[in-house]
């Protein structure tokens, strides 16, 4: 069977590779680019009124004939809405994050909308499997935004042998060694999002693109570990503000308050020194813009190419079969 059969034929793609929904981010131009190019393009709906969702929909829609999907992040006010704009456009896939999906579940699924939950855990993938997921999206803690604890390494091959429906591997993979590495780890499709922010189509501000390129390994933080809702970003005065007024001692309430309004800042101003410029350790891996197309071609092609190479090789030494 082709490598990513699975989840390609369950979303309706030519490959098995779905963009990330980041908030901000994640607008109808960039989702249309990807499916346009035969990945799985997704609109967030993070924190976005409904009439301006409704437009984005529309957008997609006038962009490409191919399938999209939108991103439910459940923590936002405006999940609910989101909710009921998705089963108005019958949009084909939904994946949800930062939350249990069971609302959704109900509401969609006797609708026919295969859905996609991103979770941290082993337990949260089996619980949603239960739920009625289609598939489930592992997101390890390279990941940019908000994150869990465990990496993609481990969590991928704990995930696959403990739930039947297909898995999606998240966090730490911008080229095809890290596609054809999740393939290896029992993932069947992958998600992309920090080398997306970088793609030609992508509306971030320049700014933002600019700091993800320039980024190297060192460049990534994680801030908010103190309140539980620990946000993985490329380091700069507000990440040092935060570690600042954590070692402080300041409350999680503080906390949460200093990064109310922040990715949008960064985002939509550009403003990388005070705003959250969210983004995975992958940032160190992405070196220009390039459109959407050459993006996911390029790193299906790699795959197969790592993949291949790999089959050729073999341990030195005594024969061990
Ligand atoms: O949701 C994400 N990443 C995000 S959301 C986001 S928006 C934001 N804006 C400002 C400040 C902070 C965030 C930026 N990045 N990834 C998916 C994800 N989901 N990661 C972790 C989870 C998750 C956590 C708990 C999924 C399910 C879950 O369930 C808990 C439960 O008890 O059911």
């Amino acid at each position: 069977m082709r490598l990513g059969k699975r989840v390609s034929d369950l979303l309706g793609v030519s490959y098995p590779l779905i963009q990330g929904g980041m908030a901000w981010v994640a607008d109808a131009s960039l989702a249309a680019a990807v499916s346009n190019a035969g990945g799985l393009g997704v609109i967030a709906a993070a924190n976005v009124p409904p009439d301006i969702l409704d437009r984005e929909i529309q957008k997609a829609k006038d962009l490409t004939d191919r399938p999209f999907g939108v991103n439910i992040m459940l923590m936002s006010v405006t999940a609910d809405d989101a909710l009921e704009l998705v089963a108005r456009h019958r949009i084909p896939v939904v994946t949800t994050g930062a939350g249990s999906p069971g609302k959704v579940i109900e509401r969609l699924k006797p609708l026919g909308t295969k859905i996609l939950p991103v979770v941290p855990t082993t337990a949260l993938a089996k619980r949603v499997e239960r739920q009625g997921a289609d598939a489930v999206i592992i997101e390890g803690c390279e990941a940019g935004g908000h994150i869990g604890e465990l990496t993609t390494m481990v969590l991928t091959p704990l995930v696959a042998q403990a739930v039947s429906i297909p898995v999606i591997a998240a966090g730490g993979i911008a080229d095809g060694r890290g596609m054809a590495a999740a393939f290896a780890l029992g993932a069947e499709g992958v998600q992309v999002g920090t080398r997306f922010i970088c793609a030609a189509e992508s509306s971030v501000h320049d700014r933002y693109k600019q700091t993800v390129l320039s980024a190297k390994d060192r460049s990534s933080a994680v801030t908010g570990r103190s309140t539980g809702h620990p946000v993985r970003c490329i380091r700069n005065k507000l990440s040092a503000k935060f570690d600042e007024i954590e070692r402080a001692g300041a409350s999680v309430a503080e906390i949460e308050a200093l990064g109310v309004g922040r990715l949008r800042a960064a985002v939509v101003d550009g403003d990388v020194e005070m705003g959250s410029v969210m983004a995975g350790q992958t940032a160190a891996l992405v070196s220009r813009i390039s459109p959407a197309e050459d993006i996911i071609r390029e790193m299906c092609r790699e795959a197969e190419d790592v993949i291949a190479g790999l089959a050729e090789c073999a341990f030195p030494g005594e024969e061990i079969r």
